[in-house]
C-alpha cells in the first residue's frame, strides 16, 4: 500500500496554471475542480488526494503536516517566512515581480515614509535592509488606492504588465523580488513519505521542463 499524499493547491489564478502541470504528471483530478464546491478532490491515483484552498493558507497546512506538498507563489512563501518548508521546485507558472511603487510625479516626502502592503513582513525586512525607518499600513487589497487617498506615500504589491499601477496615476519604483509560483513539501512529509513524494517532484520536474521548451 501507498501512504497517502494530500498536495494543496491555490485556488484562483495559480490553480489555472497548476492543473495542466499536474496533468502532464499524470495527476488528474476526479472531477472538474472549476465545477465544484468540494475543497478535497480525489484523483486518478488512489492514493493522492489534493486541497483547493487560498494561497495564503497553502503553506500553514504544509508546514503543520496537513498536507505534504503544496503549490504557492513566491509572494505567499516570502510574506509566510520561516524555515519549515522545503521548496524543491520552480514551478515557472504566475510569474510577476514584487515591486514598491509610488504616484507619478509624487512631492518629496516629509517625514517618516508611510507604506501600504497586505506584504507586511517583505516591506519591513525590505525597508530595514535599506535602513530606511517606514510606518507599514496592512491593507487586504486594492493597494493602489492608498497613495491616491494619501492613505501611503508607497505600496509594496504584485506588478505584472504594470497596468494596474498605470490606471491609477502610478509608476513601479524599485525591484525586491523576481517571483513565481513553487512546489513546496513539509519536512515530516519528505522524511516519512519520501518513496511516494520523490516521484512526484521529478514528474513534475520533467512537466516544467516541457513547457520551458
Ligand atoms: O483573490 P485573493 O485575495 O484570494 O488572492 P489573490 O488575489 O492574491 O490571488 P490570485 O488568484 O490573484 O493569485 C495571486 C498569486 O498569483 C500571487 O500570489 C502571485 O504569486 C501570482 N500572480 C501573478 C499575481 C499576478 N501575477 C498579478 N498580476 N498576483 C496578483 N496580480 C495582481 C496584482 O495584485 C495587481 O493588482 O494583478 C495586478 C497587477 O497586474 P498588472 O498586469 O496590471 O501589473
Ligand atoms: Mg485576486
Amino acid at each position: 500500500m501507498k501512504q497517502p499524499i494530500t498536495i494543496a493547491l491555490s485556488k484562483g489564478r495559480i490553480l489555472k496554471e497548476t492543473l495542466p502541470l499536474l496533468e502532464q504528471a499524470d495527476i488528474r483530478p476526479a472531477e472538474d475542480i472549476s465545477k465544484s464546491r468540494k475543497l478535497i478532490f480525489d484523483t486518478n491515483h488512489e492514493h493522492i488526494k489534493l486541497l483547493v484552498i487560498r494561497a495564503t493558507d497553502v503553506p500553514t497546512y504544509v508546514e503543520y503536516g496537513a498536507a505534504d506538498m503544496g503549490v504557492a507563489g513566491k509572494d505567499v512563501l516570502m510574506e509566510y517566512g520561516g524555515t519549515a518548508l522545503y521548496e524543491p521546485l520552480d514551478l515557472n507558472i504566475s510569474r510577476c515581480r514584487l515591486m514598491t511603487a509610488g504616484m507619478v510625479n509624487a512631492e518629496p516626502v516629509k517625514g517618516r515614509l508611510k507604506v501600504a502592503s497586505k506584504f507586511v513582513n517583505v516591506t519591513k525586512q525590505y525597508f530595514a535592509e535599506k535602513g530606511v525607518q517606514v510606518d507599514i499600513i496592512k491593507l487586504y487589497g486594492a493597494m493602489e488606492l492608498a497613495p491616491i487617498m494619501g492613505l501611503a506615500d508607497r505600496i509594496v504589491d504584485i506588478v505584472d504588465t504594470g497596468n494596474t499601477l498605470r490606471a491609477n496615476g502610478m509608476e513601479p519604483l524599485e525591484l525586491i523580488a523576481p517571483i513565481s509560483t513553487r512546489l513546496v513539501v513539509g519536512k515530516a512529509a519528505m522524511k516519512m513519505k519520501h518513496a511516494q513524494i520523490q516521484p512526484i517532484i521529478e514528474q513534475l520536474g520533467q512537466a516544467v521542463k516541457a513547457e520551458a521548451e
